[in-house]
């Protein structure tokens, strides 16, 4: 791992679809990254071991993508003082208010900064991850309000 400033982890493949937009923004606002699979439940070693290493590597946020239960981002969390940004995966049968309510709901004391369920929450948590950055890197600071900036030109002025 080198210069990777945001390590997004989801529990599945099968969640990759809608973790895209985290790294699609993130590469939009040149900020290295890098996706892996690494389940809280399925591979907890592999986990703990990913995430005290990216911790010594350099990287500065953590975002974990998970459904149904989602430990994942609680789990992250535990591991490292670093920022956790956790992202609810649409599950099939509760539509992701379970992914939602386990991130939430966090006991206190271990906080993960918890988004929209699905690729709105993946997208907004590539881009809080870059403002958690921009507070001590100039640069990423304007590329963003670049972005904003461009967001904003973006809505229509005239009546419809
Ligand atoms: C969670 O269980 C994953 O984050 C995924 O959203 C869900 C289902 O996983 P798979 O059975 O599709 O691997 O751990």
């Amino acid at each position: 791992m080198s210069n990777i400033k945001v390590a997004i982890i989801m529990g599945s493949e099968s969640d990759a679809e809608e973790m895209k937009p985290a790294s699609e923004v993130l590469n939009e606002l040149g900020i290295k990254n890098e996706s892996r699979v690494i389940s809280a439940h399925r591979t907890p070693d592999r986990l703990r071991e990913y995430i005290l290493d990216a911790e010594k590597n350099g990287v500065k946020v953590f975002i974990g993508g998970a459904g149904m239960a989602a430990a994942l981002p609680g789990v992250i969390a535990a591991h490292t003082h670093l920022p956790v940004l956790g992202v609810p995966i649409e599950s099939k049968s509760l539509k992701g208010l379970d992914s939602l309510l386990s991130i939430a709901q966090m006991p206190p004391g271990i906080p993960v900064g918890t988004l929209a369920i699905g690729s709105a929450g993946s997208k907004n948590a590539g881009l809080l991850a870059a403002a958690i950055l921009s507070l001590s890197d100039q640069e990423i600071e304007s590329k963003l309000k670049n972005y904003r900036k461009k967001q904003s030109d973006k809505v229509r002025k005239d009546p419809l």
